[in-house]
């Protein structure tokens, strides 16, 4: 469905003379900072660019449950194990309020899913590095969700009301899941040296691809100018990713931790930390699906909906039945 609409839409950024009446006012109530609502008209591509990216959103919560999901059992302890299991839990409830996010621009939630499982959707590459250890723990909470935070609030902000307010709550709970990481770094990385060793080997295996959490360099970015223009997206890919670095560079420095690139240096004239780039043929490849987990992934969800199949059958036969039964009794 969704994949359907994206092949009739045309693309490109358009000058205000190259818009009708309809969509001068419309990126007129997006300049003045006003909310767009469901029933509100929208260009054809707004409402294919929001489905796009809140669905993809919705995927990656859904997806990213399976890297932490697969520790629950084997947390050290059982305060561990509670505080993981909660974290996962509201991953899946993040993924619900996206899905419902995207159900307001008329595609279902089953409609995405399949285009999921049938590859036509993407979600984010970062979930599909492995968990190979505790330490990974807590790198995912400090670094995933830390650079899921950065970009989500900023999409508080975003001109789509639903998904504005979606964020307000994933948000908040993203910010429980970032300390919780970091609080299992401060553990290892002030415990023996061999869990000093594991908390940097997480570091330094997971930074590259959360810097390719944020998306390719903003001249390789296909969407960011009409997203931006339409504030479905607040800041280009290479902003938020400089924001990160800047955040996380005093945060590895308090864990005692070292750096896990060697170009990181505070430039004085910038005011900001150089960086070196992810390896960014590695990125790409991951998206198109070869990165060390995808088809791992890809096989856990589409066992997941399969096996589900029988429960959403007989949740479907109940409605009807119960609605055939208020027919007959009018
Ligand atoms: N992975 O033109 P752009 C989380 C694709 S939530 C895969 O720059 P755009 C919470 C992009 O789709 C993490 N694909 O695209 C959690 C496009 O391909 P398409 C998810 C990527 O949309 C923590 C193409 O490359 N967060 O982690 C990626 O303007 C722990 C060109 O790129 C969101 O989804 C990528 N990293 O900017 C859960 C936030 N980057 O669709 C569990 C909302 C780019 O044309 C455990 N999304 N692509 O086939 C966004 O802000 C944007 O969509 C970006 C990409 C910034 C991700």
């Amino acid at each position: 469905m969704y994949a359907q609409m994206v092949k009739t839409a045309g693309s490109g950024v358009k000058d205000r003379d190259e818009m009708s009446e309809q969509e001068q006012d419309f990126q007129d109530r997006i300049d003045r900072g006003e909310k767009i609502e469901p029933k509100d008209w929208m260009p054809d591509n707004y409402r294919i660019t929001l489905i796009r990216q809140i669905g993809q959103h919705a995927h990656s919560e859904v997806v990213g449950q399976l890297p932490e999901g697969n520790w629950i059992t084997r947390a050290p302890t059982l305060e561990r194990k509670a505080i993981l299991l909660a974290k996962v839990q509201d991953e899946a409830g993040h993924g619900l309020y996206l899905y419902g996010a995207a159900e307001t621009l008329g595609v279902s939630r089953d409609e995405i899913t399949e285009d999921l499982l049938a590859g036509r959707m993407k979600y984010s590459s970062i979930f599909n590095y492995p968990t190979l250890n505790w330490a990974d723990m807590g790198a995912v909470g400090w670094l995933v969700d830390g650079a899921a935070i950065i970009n989500q609030v900023a999409l508080q902000r975003t001109s789509y009301g639903p998904y504005a307010r979606a964020m307000v709550r994933i948000c908040k709970e993203e910010s429980f899941h970032a300390r919780q990481g970091y609080h299992i770094m401060m553990k290892m990385a002030s415990g023996t040296p061999e869990q000093k060793a594991m908390a940097q080997d997480a570091l330094n295996r997971l930074w590259y691809p959360v810097l390719m959490m944020f998306g390719p360099s903003d001249k390789e970015s296909v969407h960011t100018a009409q997203s931006m223009a339409w504030k479905i997206k607040m800041d280009t890919n290479d902003e938020l990713r400089q924001k990160f670095v800047d955040q996380t560079v005093q945060q590895i420095e308090y864990l005692g931790l070292e750096l896990p690139d060697p170009n990181i240096k505070w430039n004085d004239e910038t005011k900001q930390y150089d960086y070196s780039d992810p390896d960014w043929t590695e990125f790409f490849d991951v998206i198109k699906g070869n990165g060390p987990c995808n088809v791992d992934r890809m096989a856990a969800r589409n066992k997941a909906w399969d096996d589900g199949k029988w429960v959403r059958d007989g949740l479907m036969a109940h409605a009807e039945k119960k609605a055939a039964a208020k027919v007959a009794a009018q």
